[in-house]
């Protein structure tokens, strides 16, 4: 069972993914999302993934059908919706785990060969501020301050993982790696929210 303090988290945690997922931030993930977001994982992979050819097109779509949109292939969803079901399916405590672990070990495939996981490569601040950039528009200088702040090092690709699997599956509010890829994508709420404040500033300028 969830503490309602714990369920907050998770879904704060499983919106901010939605987010990511989500490229052009209207809050349906739709199927140019998804192009738009296989773009960027495209570039990660050229920049990190020692590989040149993305992951083949079958390979993306069964990813995007298998994980993402539940209402059926190729069909849209809400972030909400999305996120609902998310916590529905990382509700039964022995299963998170596992459960994490095959969407996030399968979503690296769009950036990394299994020869960049097997050597475990490093990266360094430099290379995460970039990753953010480029995924999330996160602003540089924050995912900087978050790499220092709440990273190991050597940071190596593992512990990305290891991070994104317990952003998705740890409720736990103090534990350490339930905070650390939360830390630097909690950016893109206060993007969304600027954007919001400009539009609604903008739409009272008008009526003056
Ligand atoms: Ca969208």
């Amino acid at each position: 069972m969830f503490l309602v303090t714990e369920r907050w988290f998770l879904r704060r945690k499983l919106r901010c993914w939605a987010k990511l997922l989500d490229a052009d931030q209207d809050g349906v993930i739709s199927q140019a999302d998804m192009r738009a977001t296989n773009a960027k994982l495209e570039e990660l992979c050229r920049l990190f993934g020692a590989r040149t050819d993305p992951l083949s097109a079958d390979d993306q779509k069964k990813w995007w059908n298998e994980h993402i949109f539940k209402h059926g292939e190729g069909k849209d969803i809400s972030a909400e919706e999305y996120v609902n079901y998310m916590e529905g399916y990382m509700r039964p405590l022995g299963e998170r785990h596992k459960r994490a672990k095959l969407l996030i070990e399968q979503w690296f495939k769009f950036i990394f060969t299994d020869e960049v996981l097997k050597n475990n490569t490093i990266y360094g601040e430099l290379d995460f501020c970039k990753f953010w950039t480029i995924l999330a528009r996160v602003d540089e200088s924050h995912s900087r301050k978050m790499y220092v702040r709440n990273f190991p090092t050597p940071f190596t690709v593992k512990d990305f993982l290891q991070d994104f699997i317990s952003l998705l599956s740890k409720d736990e509010f103090f534990d350490e790696n339930s905070n650390r890829i939360f830390s630097v994508i909690k950016f893109i709420e206060y993007l969304a929210l600027l954007n919001f404040n400009q539009k609604a500033y903008a739409a009272k300028l008008e009526k003056y």
